[in-house]
């Protein structure tokens, strides 16, 4: 479901770009409380960048960066409800990474806060663990995107760990693509693998076949290339500070989108 729906909007606008709607509030040193006014600045700068870019993405991503300062149940539903009045789905970027009951819990917070979909880390787990993940969302009939390799270079000391794969032979396999193999046996609707690492893309697709999206962060800021990333196997790119910080977010996202198609 999720993932038609994005391959959908992805085709009508000719567009791999998911944008990470990453404005930080501007909290006072020390602490207290958030102004209002801050808080509508933005829930407003956020609005405006839903619409400015919306012809030119296939859905937007949503991070703590948003949902702290303005709150989950407070303002965070109506940008939500801006995001699908463009016809477009809005993924919470969670990482969701606890025991089960807790897991559902968060799953269910943000799904039906309006998200149609979350993003979680397989290293805890299936039973007791993202398995109350999977069943929260398949209830509602919404998504889960599991984290494949981080685009980060520390990324290295976890997803890159080397992990018994057949004791008896002895043999090893890095551990993104174990969560790969996760990926398709829990069927994930995405998996996240940084386009810093176009030599992994090209590993996790082998391994995943072509029903699974591959989700790519990491274009821009963090020096990877949309259409590397792309053309390695990648469906989708992440973008955030490149566009939202960009003079105009609507220009930038229209060029990154020209690059992914
Ligand atoms: P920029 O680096 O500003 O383009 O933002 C990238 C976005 O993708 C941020 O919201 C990150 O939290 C997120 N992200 C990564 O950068 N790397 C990852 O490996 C995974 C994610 C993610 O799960 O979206």
């Amino acid at each position: 479901m999720l993932k038609r729906k994005l391959s959908a909007a992805s085709y009508v606008r000719k567009s791999r770009l998911i944008l990470a709607l990453d404005l930080a509030a501007t909290i006072p040193m020390g602490g207290g409380s958030l102004a209002a006014s801050e808080r509508d600045r933005l829930e407003r700068e956020a609005r405006q960048i839903i619409s400015a870019t919306a012809d030119h993405v296939a859905a937007f991503k949503f991070n703590r960066h948003l949902v702290l300062p303005l709150g989950l149940y407070d303002r965070v539903p109506s940008l939500i409800d801006a995001v699908h009045d463009q016809g477009l789905i809005a993924i919470m970027d969670c990482k969701i990474n606890d025991i089960g009951n807790t897991n559902a819990v968060i799953t269910r917070y943000y799904l039906d806060a309006g998200f149609d979909a979350v993003i979680a880390n397989p290293i805890v787990g299936w039973t007791e663990g993202l398995d109350r993940v999977f069943k929260t969302a398949r209830e509602r009939k919404k998504g889960v995107i599991l984290l494949c390799y981080m685009s980060h270079p520390g990324a290295e000391d976890g997803f890159g760990l080397q992990v018994v794969e057949d004791a008896k032979k002895k043999r090893f396999e890095p551990l993104y693509l174990k969560f790969a193999r996760m990926a398709r046996l829990w069927d994930a609707d995405g998996v996240i693998v940084g386009a810093t690492q176009p030599a992994k893309i090209r590993e996790v697709r082998e391994v995943l076949g072509e029903e699974i999206p591959i989700l790519s962060p990491g274009v821009g800021a963090q020096g990877g290339d949309a259409r590397t990333a792309i053309d390695a196997g990648a469906d989708y790119v992440i973008v955030g500070r490149a566009i939202v910080e960009a003079e105009d977010p609507r220009a930038a996202a229209q060029q990154l989108a020209s690059q992914t198609w």
